[in-house]
């Protein structure tokens, strides 16, 4: 084993940094690494934590940290911040919000900006977790922006799924939009202390009717609620432990990484080919021209690329 995977094993805060930079970066030699440490990983709780923009997700994890903290877990935290997408460079934000524990050596935050990278955004959420469980975190705690599929993908890739909402958002529209409500093991209403939570929680119950899923209330302004919250997400850890679950879900994790790594790969092979080959060219002349219509000429190329690609 390289004596970086062998650190990061170790909880070295600086050699695991390190890393996801490299990754990031596409560094050679980072994925080896990456490899080394993915066999012996696969033991911590990862926790996604999706919902709209604003509901206070962040703030919610930094109560559910300080909670962790407090029982002695080593807890992981990757946040997908979408401020950085709006005023370009606060990627700190979500730091900010959290740093009381930004000086606890147990305790690792990594912010990721969601500008710029399409499709990479997954990639980087997923890696950051590998290195995080094998640094022996105990919880991982993985926020995402809920509308748009993509955040609703990083956060189902959980062995815990939290949906939070809060009332004036216009919520219960989005959510369902967004395929939330198939997705939570939790639906949490924050933002208790303002008005219309109650409203919101009765509609959620009503949606959620016959589900196998939790619904609280929370003010992680304050702290209220998180006590039973952060309670329920160590009963559903144990849940998923005593059956199945637990290995059914690490199985869809692992797969959701596998797949958006091979459509990453299946895209970039593809638009190569279709730059280089004179067959394909040939084919996207004859379709600007409308000698072809894109139905055919999807069909043909696929035809070929299977049939030239089994050479
Ligand atoms: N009144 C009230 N405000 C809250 C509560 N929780 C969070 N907030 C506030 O709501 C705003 C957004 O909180 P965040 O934690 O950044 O929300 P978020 O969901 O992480 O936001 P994005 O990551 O930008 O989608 C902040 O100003 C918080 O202080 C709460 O329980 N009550
Ligand atoms: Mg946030």
């Amino acid at each position: 084993m390289s004596d970086q995977a062998r650190r990061i094993k170790r909880g070295e805060v600086r050699a695991a940094a390190r890393l996801m930079r490299d990754l990031d970066d596409r560094v050679p030699g980072a994925q080896a690494v990456l490899r080394e440490l993915y066999a012996a990983a696969g033991r911590a709780h990862v926790v996604g934590i999706t919902g709209p923009a604003g509901c206070g997700k962040s703030t919610l994890a930094d109560q559910l940290l300080e909670a962790a903290r407090k029982e002695g877990q080593k807890v992981g935290v990757v946040a997908v911040d979408p401020t950085s997408h709006i005023s370009g460079g606060a990627v700190l934000g979500d730091r900010v919000r959290m740093q009381r524990h930004a000086r606890d050596p147990r305790v690792f935050i990594r912010s990721l900006a969601s500008r710029g990278s399409l499709g990479g955004l997954s990639r980087s959420v997923f890696d950051t977790v590998t290195v995080l469980d094998s640094m022996g975190k105990d919880l991982i705690l993985v926020e995402t922006a809920g509308v748009g599929q993509d955040g609703v993908k990083v956060a189902g890739a959980a062995h815990t799924v939290l949906v939070v909402l809060a009332p004036g958002l216009g919520d219960e529209v989005q959510a369902i939009k967004a395929g939330v409500l198939e997705i939570g093991d939790i639906y949490v209403v924050n933002k208790g202390d303002r008005s219309g939570c109650e409203p919101l929680l009765r509609s959620l119950r009503w949606a959620l009717e016959g589900k196998p899923c939790e619904v609280v209330k929370t003010c992680a302004r304050t702290g209220a609620g998180v006590g039973p919250l952060f309670k329920l997400i160590a009963e559903h850890r144990s849940a998923l432990q005593a059956g199945a679950g637990w290995q059914e879900r690490s199985r869809g994790m692992a797969r959701a990484a596998f797949l958006e790594r091979l459509e990453a790969g299946m895209k970039e092979t593809l638009s190569g080919r279709l730059r280089r080959e004179k067959s394909l060219q040939k084919l996207q002349e004859d379709l600007a021209c409308r000698r072809t219509d894109p139905d055919t000429a999807a069909r043909r190329a696929l035809r070929e690329l299977i049939k030239r690609g089994q050479r």
